[in-house]
């Protein structure tokens, strides 16, 4: 881990004056001159430690005020305070020439500002967290990584059974349709389709063919938030934060409980792993909305066969890109809204009380009168979901996709 600190402390601002800090009262003075002692201890020779101990009293005062009352009126200064305690945190772990398991507590550190701060300075903390994962990057030995395919082979031999997909209910499948066929043939009439040969190109299948190895390099040591459970609408469905690592070992291999299931679903991950993205690109048919592309969100889907995703629509375009693994998807009209019988309460309203692949057809009688496609999808296959198409998943092999919602 030798020279880490030389090349963090050339992303800090070079001198205490050029450090910015500047906050309302809305922040309470007494943390406001905790801070400004922390950036004192920064350009001082002060041992790390001593800087550690001032980062820790920022963290738990703004992780108080984070916690408090719902998120979406937590002030954002509280936030920067919070990303400001992650800094001071990553500067004391790191400013000895960390060993391993200090800089992994550092790119932790980085990960919580990212995931619970706001950005300051540039969003210092994302080019220090690059910088961190560059340096603990190890591909794994020959060995563990040959270890590692078979577990995953053996699953994908004994995994769930696929269903049968009539001719009749079949999404129908492209190849590379031009821009206005797609618009006139689909996108207009809001008919779904599976586009194929649109990604092959993508280095997720080339050059940095994605696996659990892969994933272990370039994000290991990642905290990401996990949905635990078998589906978001059972009551004991939660989330939790998981490194990319300790999610493999427990869910994906099954290492430590083979029992929960955890699904690593959301949209965080290209950003906070550029290397990721870099790997995928945005769909051109994208093009045809009237959106901007950052006004694109792309979604990360990565777990174990047979992890579900209940019945539900989104309002907006999607176009869902299979690259690892085997999933099987039903799709309804939104014209059939009332026959899926949506949940009542305001969160779940876009979410359907039926377990589609086994109905309560009692509680629920009108569903099966419902007319759907289904689909397999399999690695490389681009399936367009229209904005408020109904849509179920269940994930057959271990499976990684990713869904650009677009209009
Ligand atoms: O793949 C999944 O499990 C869910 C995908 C999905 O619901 C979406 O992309 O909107």
């Amino acid at each position: 881990m030798a020279q880490v600190w030389t090349e963090i402390k050339e992303v800090f601002p070079r001198t205490e004056a050029e450090f910015p800090l500047q906050f309302s009262a809305t922040i309470d003075p007494s943390l406001v001159a905790v801070l400004e002692r922390a950036r004192r201890q920064l350009y001082s020779e002060t041992e790390a430690f001593i800087l550690e101990e001032s980062a820790q009293i920022v963290l738990d005062f703004s992780w108080e005020r984070l916690n408090a009352g719902t998120w979406r009126d937590v002030n954002k200064e509280w936030r920067q305070a919070y990303s400001y305690g992650c800094l001071f945190k990553v500067a004391s772990l790191c400013r000895e020439q960390p060993c391993e398991a200090r800089a992994c507590d550092a790119i932790r550190t980085c990960d919580m500002a990212l995931l619970m701060g706001a950005a300051i300075m540039n969003n210092i903390l994302q080019t220090l967290v690059e910088i961190l994962q560059q340096k603990i990057r190890k591909r794994h030995s020959d060995e563990s990584s040959h270890a590692e395919e078979c577990i995953v082979k053996k699953q994908r031999e004994d995994c769930v059974p696929v269903p049968e997909v009539s001719r009749e209910n079949a999404v129908p499948r492209t190849s590379c349709p031009s821009l206005e066929g797609f618009r006139s043939g689909f996108l207009t009439l809001q008919k779904p389709v599976i586009l194929q040969g649109i990604i092959d190109h993508w280095p997720a299948f080339k050059h940095h063919k994605w696996s659990t190895e892969y994933l272990r390099a370039v994000a290991g040591c990642r905290t990401v938030p996990i949905e635990v459970g078998s589906r978001y609408t059972d009551e004991e469905w939660s989330q939790k934060l998981l490194t990319v690592n300790q999610f493999i070992d427990h869910y994906i291999l099954r290492k430590v409980d083979g029992s929960s299931v955890g699904y690593l679903a959301q949209h965080q991950l290209f950003d906070q792993v550029p290397e990721l993205k870099d790997d995928i690109c945005i769909p051109d048919y994208c093009c045809l909305g009237d959106g901007e592309e950052d006004d694109i969100t792309i979604n990360a889907w990565f777990g174990p066969a047979g992890t579900v995703s209940p019945l539900h629509q989104d309002p907006q375009h999607n176009f869902l890109a299979q690259v690892v693994g085997r999933k099987y998807l039903r799709l309804y009209s939104p014209e059939d809204t009332e026959k899926l019988y949506p949940h009542q309460s305001q969160l779940l309203h876009n979410t359907s009380q039926v377990d589609v692949e086994s109905p309560d057809v009692a509680r629920f009688p009108e569903f099966v009168k419902a007319r759907y496609q289904e689909c397999v999808l399999h690695p490389g296959d681009v399936l367009f979901i229209p904005a408020q198409h109904w849509h179920y998943v269940r994930a057959l092999d271990l499976s990684f996709s990713v869904s650009f919602w677009w209009s």
